[in-house]
């Protein structure tokens, strides 16, 4: 029988789905295993060769465990709610639930033709009410809880009410809003309910908060600080407005420290920590009050270098700062209203960003410095951020570039501060040197100077010092139509839950997926749609990432009514022990799903600090783009002629993407071309060599770039185990590389040796039962170790060519022993499940599958050289290879050179003069 991808995987696939192969054991002694891939949001393109990468990497080690005696827990699902169904269901008016389910079903179909060991029964998909529903349930334990800083943990928000009750706010340390209210517990208990309600409103883990967002009126929708360039919206360019709106958010502050603490214990790549590091942006340092007496308050700025306060010769505001307008003069209100307009287009990347433009105005107020009493202007510029810190720095010329640059700009005074120039290191605090221009802090160090300066600041209540987080609180809401509802209903304009036996909150029928005249979401067009037919429903949606914020514990236990997951499941699971996907959810899903985790950790759901112990970013796969080459005429216009690459230098031509499915080898097929657009059907050709040679060049896999492959195509050809082993093959996992099937062939080749390993000339099966050779062993075993220490450290590519090695040796040994074959048909089945449970049948296992066969023990014992195939030359000439032990001595060895056919027929009679032997080396016989 010949080598038959096409019926045999087919065949396994039916029979893991049939008989439920890769369900993790429910009893069992075995150690666990949770291998996860992040899951895909199924689009209407389906998936190309660049989306498995990563599945065949993480389905490989699910396999590799399993054989290693693991009870794996391999799953998948759909990411299903999101923009993009909903952007086609405005145009067409389909329901987004309806594309959905069609583009599951064709991934589900694509995710098949692999060979995935995915345990099917446990899928989850996002936009599924019996999904949503654990999502909506965990909003409303976010909303029922508060960060008790006293604990560090985030605690139901019953216990804050006891505390209110008991002390009023006295005493209590969290994380919440800045504006909460001091008051005693007597002030509480006569507090009407809505009062109470609001201020507990300033504590929720999940609240509602008038923010500064991204309004984008044409898209009708918040967007996020990066989809906003140069003041107009990513997609489409349209304008976009700094508004201050109610907006549902996450308190992700509250776990700052804790989500950096977390990433010392996790095995993550050292860049996806670093970014994370930044995106939490600790920074330590202190708030300074400078007294205005003209408003008779304090304006507050946070700073890293208290050490330069003699420094300071200004103040900047961020233009929003919300005293700008009190503190303004008349005679400069104009040029700060002007000023404030402009800085009000920039987004705040931009602003950050450009460090060339100096600008600003002048408020015409004073503050006084808090050490020296002296007078110090009030600027606004917007270089300072509204959002971070305090909105407000004390400027140090002497000690930061940016304000160096804006004094010598404005001609602000500078004062130099210590005795080493510091100007141009400004970041760097000048730890050595040594203050010369106060008595209090003069000819000290760094720390002594800010030690001493700080304890002077707390005395006169003036500053202390402050942790601050580059890091803000997460918005959670979107004015969309096709993600969650938020299980919220309004009363006197105040939010409150739905009861939790009313979950799920269903999404309701709307008639067309778009804000309603009055500027409300799509959700505000439903029917009918009150809260016991009277409240107002939240009308925005949650944001794509709530339903992939939990989405591993569903595995855990996806059926369960009672709970998001057992506590039987999630103490049994744990975490996950291998994440695989993307890099870019560095900081956005990976942040938000720590910060679940962690608060459902509080509340006492499961036990675990980190959800993902180890990761990998798998490298994209790139598009490799083929390209003809038009002959423009005089006026510059296309002509039918195409010229081939080598050729095109000789005219004026246009190069034009052709399609990758219609060029082999980088040569065109001629008459599909002229079938692939309609004004290419006159085109005639100028060949080189008899073809048209296309050009090539590497770019993103995309539609537009016609150098999309589809898994399928390849399956068909090649088969499944193809496509694995040839994914693995492109190179290392995390790196990004260009898909090029032109080597493909040679995988396809590698397996068909490995079937005729097992078979004869006739395409029998036969295997021999004899004793293999040591050098057969030593093949063995070779590959047994490579392949167990390459998994291990995810090098997936370095196995598929020791595999090919292995295999050619084998071939070569005309082995068919098996004692070697039975192993390696084990070790090659992470990687090409297909062919070797059809060879594993073949073999004579009636198991059913060798998905949980042991993975061979190596034995170092075969790999110590004892044999060594001498090169034997007969007056010089090397005439064929002789493999012989290398403890023989010279007399052994000339018997057995003298007693070989082999040799006898080259010396055909001739009589032997000499025999020169080198151990481990040669064999010359003079004749
Ligand atoms: C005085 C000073 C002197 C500063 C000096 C730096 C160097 P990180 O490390 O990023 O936290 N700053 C504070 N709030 C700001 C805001 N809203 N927008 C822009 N800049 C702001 O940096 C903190 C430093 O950035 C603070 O320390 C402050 O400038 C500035 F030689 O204060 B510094």
């Amino acid at each position: 029988m010949e080598y038959n991808h096409q019926s045999l995987e087919k065949k396994w696939q039916l029979f893991w789905a049939e008989h439920g192969t890769f369900k993790p054991s429910a009893q069992t002694d075995k150690p666990k295993y949770y291998v996860l891939d992040m899951f895909p949001y199924p689009s209407g393109a389906g998936l190309h060769v660049g989306h498995p990468l990563g599945y065949i990497a993480s389905d490989i080690f699910s396999r590799y465990k399993r054989l290693k005696g693991f009870n794996v827990l391999h799953p998948m699902g759909y990411d299903s709610f999101g923009l993009p169904a909903e952007q086609y269901a405005i145009q067409t008016g389909q329901h987004p639930a309806v594309t959905t389910e069609v583009n599951i079903e064709r991934y589900r179909e694509q995710l098949d033709n692999i060979g995935f060991s995915y345990d099917w029964s446990r899928e989850v998909r996002t936009s599924d009410p019996q999904y949503y529903k654990w999502t909506q349930w965990i909003f409303m334990q976010l909303f029922n809880a508060w960060y008790n800083k006293k604990t560090d943990k985030a605690e139901s928000i019953e216990t804050l009410i006891s505390l209110f009750e008991e002390n009023g706010s006295q005493g209590i340390i969290s994380v919440s809003d800045e504006d909460t209210r001091v008051f005693t517990a007597a002030e509480w208990a006569v507090f009407s309910e809505e009062e109470q309600q609001r201020e507990l409103l300033k504590y929720r883990l999940a609240y509602l908060r008038e923010s500064t967002v991204n309004w984008c009126a044409a898209l009708g929708t918040v967007l996020a600080n990066d989809e906003v360039i140069n003041g107009v919206s990513e997609r489409g360019g349209y304008p976009v407005e700094q508004k201050k709106m109610m907006q549902w958010s996450m308190r992700i502050t509250a776990y700052a420290d804790r989500l950096l603490q977390g990433l010392e214990s996790i095995d993550w790549p050292e860049p996806l920590v670093e970014m994370q590091r930044n995106w939490i942006g600790k920074s330590v340092g202190a708030s300074v009050k400078f007294p205005v007496p003209q408003i008779q308050s304090d304006i507050e700025v946070f700073t890293t270098r208290v050490d330069t306060i003699y420094g300071v010769s200004f103040i900047v505001l961020a233009p929003e700062h919300e005293w700008v307008d009190l503190l303004t003069t008349e005679e400069h209100r104009a040029s700060v209203n002007t000023y404030r307009e402009k800085s009000a287009k920039k987004s705040e990347l931009d602003r950050m960003s450009d460090t060339k433009t100096v600008s600003g105005a002048f408020t015409g107020a004073y503050a006084k410095h808090p050490l020296t009493g002296n007078d110090v202007q009030i600027w606004i510029a917007d270089y300072v951020l509204a959002g971070y810190g305090t909105g407000a720095v004390m400027g140090v010329p002497s000690g930061d570039q940016r304000d160096y640059v804006f004094a010598k700009h404005f001609d602000l005074p500078i004062i130099q501060i210590s005795d080493t120039q510091q100007i141009e290191e400004s970041a760097d605090p000048n730890k050595d040197g040594r203050y010369i221009n106060s008595d209090m802090i003069n000819g000290l160090t760094y720390n002594d100077a800010v030690a001493t300066l700080t304890a002077k600041l707390e005395e006169l209540n003036l500053g202390k010092s402050k942790v601050n987080y580059r890091m803000r609180d997460a918005i959670f809401g979107r004015q969309r139509y096709w993600g969650e509802p938020v299980p919220v209903y309004f009363k006197d304009g105040l939010p409150y839950l739905i009861e939790e036996s009313e979950l799920p909150l269903l999404l309701p029928e709307v008639d067309k997926y778009l804000p309603t005249e009055s500027g409300e979401p799509p959700l505000g067009r439903a029917e009918n749609w009150k809260y016991k037919d009277q409240y107002e429903y939240e009308l925005s949606t949650m944001p794509g990432w709530a339903g992939s914020s939990w989405y591993w514990f569903r595995y855990m236990d996806p059926q369960n009514q009672a709970l998001f997951a057992s506590k039987e499941a999630v103490n049994y699971w744990k975490a996950v022990d291998l994440y695989i996907g993307g890099s870019e959810h560095a900081t956005g899903h990976l942040l938000y799903s720590r910060f679940w985790n962690k608060a459902l950790k509080d509340l006492g759901y499961h036990q675990e600090e980190e959800p993902f112990k180890k990761l990998i970013n798998q490298g994209m796969i790139q598009g490799r783009s083929n390209f003809v080459y038009r002959i423009l005429d005089e006026d510059g216009r296309g002509t039918d002629t195409f010229v081939s690459y080598g050729l095109k230098e000789n005219y004026n031509t246009i190069a034009l993407h052709v399609d990758v499915n219609i060029v082999s080898n980088d040569i065109l097929d001629t008459e599909k071309f002229k079938g692939f657009r309609p004004d290419f059907a006159q085109a005639n050709f100028i060949l080189e060599n008899g073809k048209y040679i296309c050009g090539t060049e590497v770019e993103k896999m995309s539609k537009s770039k016609f150098n999309v492959v589809n898994p399928d195509d390849i399956i068909e050809t090649y088969g499944a185990d193809t496509l694995r082993l040839y994914e693995m093959f492109l190179g290392p996992l995390e790196q990004s590389k260009p898909w090029n099937t032109n080597g493909i062939e040679g995988v396809y080749k590698f397996l068909r040796k490995v079937w005729r390993l097992f078979h004869n000339a006739e395409g029998n099966f036969v295997v021999s039962e004899d004793e293999p050779t040591k050098a057969e062993y030593k093949a063995l075993h070779k590959i047994i170790k490579k392949v167990e220490e390459d998994i291990e450290r995810f090098s997936f590519n370095t196995s598929v060519s020791a595999f090919m090695i292995c295999v050619n040796e084998l071939t070569e040994l005309k082995c068919n022993k098996r004692k070697i074959l039975q192993d390696l048909v084990i070790t090659l089945q992470p990687y090409a499940p297909h062919i070797t449970e059809e060879l594993w049948v073949l073999l004579g296992n009636d198991a059913g599958t060798l998905s949980f066969a042991s993975y061979p023990v190596f034995n170092a014992d075969y790999l110590v050289e004892s044999e060594f195939a001498y090169p034997v030359s007969i007056n010089g000439k090397m005439k064929m290879n002789l493999p012989l032990p290398l403890d023989l001595d010279q007399k052994a060895v000339e018997e057995s050179v003298l007693a070989n056919e082999d040799v006898i027929r080259f010396l055909d009679g001739k009589a032997v003069k000499k025999m020169i032997f080198v151990k481990g080396k040669i064999i010359n016989i003079v004749v």
